[in-house]
């Protein structure tokens, strides 16, 4: 493949209702889509996964640019790749910044499965024909409030609820839950809220029969979970902490977590999450596609990653219609009692709508060979 441009379109759109974790509040996202031609023209699609603040890791909508412009686009273009899992090996002598490399990788897979005439779920190896998805709920204002969402999506068939939590948002939230819905796949996510002081707090949701509790420390300390780990009967999911196979692999044999959460742009992109995947389906470690609120091209990436085969949990990737007013790829992403039918056309499998590519962009730049 022979990458001849890249263009960098910067985003606005505002999320139908604004999603609250135990950092913060996000109203409207701010991000990257990034699309690479070829010498035909052909083109791959990628999307950046980074905020416009550093609170879910250091990377923001303006380290991206940086980082894109000044070291990994520049780098992309120097000469051709036979296949996308070059990318990230020329991309490793640049430290972390691992959004922006899945960005930029993403495309290039987008890319390559199209000149393979191959959906990308089967380019990255993937069976599956149609995937089981959950949704995640942020925090409301009230136990009522949540307990209507709740409804509602169960209703629509998801197949399982996870609900954000906090200190004050916690054993009580969930004990009203469970009243409600006793039987209900059910788990609970963090964003790193708690401290191993907490564990006695958090062993009362232990008669909860959660699925899992997601990244209750800190986002850089396997040891303290571990720790945790070892007093819970509930598993533990990491998510903020796993960066890398190498994060995995140390995480699994510390008993950190029991399973992963995995995102394409934490652990910088398709190749470093495959390599995640092929290492955890030995370990028997549940895996899942969590979710940052992407458009429909991130979204796309998610659904060809989930088609892999250690992808046993319900992820985080719902319906396109639960956060956009109008997505910009064409269809949207639609759920059907909690499934998603992957799509069979070659690359992500769905066709960017320029026209609402357009409306959503506040800045365009191309960087040519
Ligand atoms: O921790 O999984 C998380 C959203 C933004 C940042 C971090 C997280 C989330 C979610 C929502 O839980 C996932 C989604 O619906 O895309
Ligand atoms: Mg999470």
């Amino acid at each position: 493949i022979n990458i001849h441009s890249v263009t960098l379109y910067r985003l606005r759109m505002a999320l139908n209702a604004p999603f609250t974790t135990s950092f913060g509040t996000i109203a409207e996202k701010e991000f990257f889509v990034i699309e690479v031609q070829d010498e035909e023209g052909e083109s791959g699609w990628g999307e950046s996964v980074a905020f416009t603040s550093p609170w879910y890791n250091e990377e923001t909508v303006k380290t991206n640019e940086h980082m894109l412009e000044d070291f990994l686009i520049p780098l992309l273009l120097e000469k051709t790749v036979r296949h996308p899992d070059e990318v990230s090996e020329r991309f490793a002598p640049i430290r972390r910044n691992n959004m922006a490399k899945a960005a930029l990788e993403g495309a290039v897979w987008d890319l390559y499965a199209k000149k393979q005439q191959l959906p990308l779920a089967r380019a990255l190896g993937g069976e599956k024909q149609e995937i089981e998805v959950g949704i995640s709920l942020g925090i409301q204002k009230t136990v009522q409030d949540l307990l209507k969402q709740i409804d509602r999506y169960v209703q629509e068939g998801y197949k399982r609820i996870k609900v954000k939590i906090k200190p004050g948002w916690d054993v009580k939230v969930i004990r009203e839950i469970r009243r409600h819905f006793p039987d209900t796949l059910l788990m609970a996510d963090a964003n790193s809220a708690y401290r191993l002081e907490d564990a006695e707090h958090l062993k009362a949701l232990d008669e909860f029969n959660l699925m899992m509790i997601e990244q209750p420390l800190a986002h850089d300390d396997i040891v303290d979970h571990a720790k945790l780990q070892a007093q819970l009967e509930t598993p533990i999911c990491l998510d903020e902490s796993i960066h890398s196979l190498e994060d995995a692999k140390k995480s699994i044999e510390l008993g950190s977590c029991k399973m992963i959460n995995v995102k394409i742009g934490r652990v910088g992109g398709l190749t470093e999450a495959k390599k995640i995947h092929d290492y955890c389906q030995v370990k028997n470690i549940p895996l899942w596609c969590g979710g940052m609120l992407e458009a429909g091209i991130g979204r796309a990436h998610n659904i060809a990653l989930t088609t892999l085969s250690q992808f046993v949990l319900p992820g985080d990737t719902a319906a396109s219609s639960r956060y956009w007013q109008k997505d910009i790829i064409e269809p949207e992403v639609t759920v059907h009692n909690g499934t998603i039918k992957v799509p069979d056309k070659p690359g992500i499998g769905y066709e960017v709508d320029r026209g609402q590519l357009e409306k959503y962009t506040v800045e365009t730049k191309t960087y040519k060979q």
